[in-house]
């Protein structure tokens, strides 16, 4: 049995991070456009690198909630394999203890060198002083910024086509390319499940929706789930 799990904003919103549309989805005035473009960080460098910095500290004050936890839980039963594709660059999946983990969009406890594109561990503040050891090169977060090329394309591609089922999990599903899995798994007749808090732009994409909580509603399915694998 194979699980192909996608995860959104919306998974850690209960573990206090924001999600990027909520409220009014701006940034301190400024939209996401603005803060996660190559333009915006080439226009406002200084800005771009505080709104990362903030993050990564925000990141350090906040845990793991019970949905991540019940995907660790999945991840644990013999016979089940998952391929766990996260939306998120945050690393809750990570310390809820879940392995495998592909970033789509990239990690906050990464940097990359706008140069020779190494990518490196990096945990604290960025600034326009912070270079590359290797080519003295500008470093900056390691995301997938808009009109970026989104990372594990091929694994994802080739994890989708041998799904069993699909769970999309706190996204608003508007964001490409994560936003088109779900028609490829219909298109591959995989049954589809959406969790989140309300219906989406998405909903009407898959096959059954659940309502609520992601750390209520999930904890409950993976229950569900055990009971019919054991
Ligand atoms: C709960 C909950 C609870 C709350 N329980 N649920 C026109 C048409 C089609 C495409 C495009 C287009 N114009 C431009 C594009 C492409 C563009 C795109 O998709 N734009 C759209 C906005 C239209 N995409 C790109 O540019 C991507 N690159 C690309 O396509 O390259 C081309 C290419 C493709 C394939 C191969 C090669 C090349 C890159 C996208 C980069 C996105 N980056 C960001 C920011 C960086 C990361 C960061 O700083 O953190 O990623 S944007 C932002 O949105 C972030 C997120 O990962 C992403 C998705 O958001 P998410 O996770 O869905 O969050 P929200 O806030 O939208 O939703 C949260 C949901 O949770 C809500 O539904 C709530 O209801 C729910 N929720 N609490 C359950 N407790």
């Amino acid at each position: 049995m194979h699980l192909f799990i996608l995860t959104g904003a919306g998974i850690s919103a209960e573990s206090g991070i924001s999600t990027f549309r909520g409220q009014n989805g701006l940034w301190e005035g400024h939209s996401i456009e603005e803060v996660a473009s190559p333009e915006g960080f080439q226009k406002h460098p200084e800005l771009v690198q505080r709104f990362y910095n903030l993050r990564r500290a925000q990141l350090k004050e906040v845990n793991p909630n019970p949905a991540h936890r019940s995907i660790t839980r999945l991840q644990e039963i013999d016979g089940v394999e998952v391929t766990l594709v996260t939306q998120n660059v945050d690393d809750l999946h990570e310390r809820a203890g879940s392995r495998n983990i592909l970033h789509v969009h990239g990690e906050l406890y990464k940097a990359r060198c706008s140069d020779c594109e190494k990518i490196m561990p990096h945990r604290e503040d960025l600034n326009e002083t912070t270079r590359c050891p290797d080519c003295h090169g500008q470093l900056r977060p390691h995301i997938c910024w808009f009109g970026e090329s989104p990372f594990h394309r091929a694994k994802i591609y080739t994890a989708l086509m041998n799904a069993d089922i699909f769970l999309s999990i706190g996204t608003s599903g508007i964001v490409f390319p994560a936003a088109s899995y779900v028609q490829i798994a219909r298109q591959g007749d995989i049954p589809t499940i959406e969790f989140n808090i309300e219906a989406t732009e998405a909903t009407p994409l898959h096959e059954q929706a659940i309502l609520g909580k992601a750390s209520k509603t999930l904890p409950r399915w993976v229950d569900d789930f055990l009971a019919v694998m054991s």
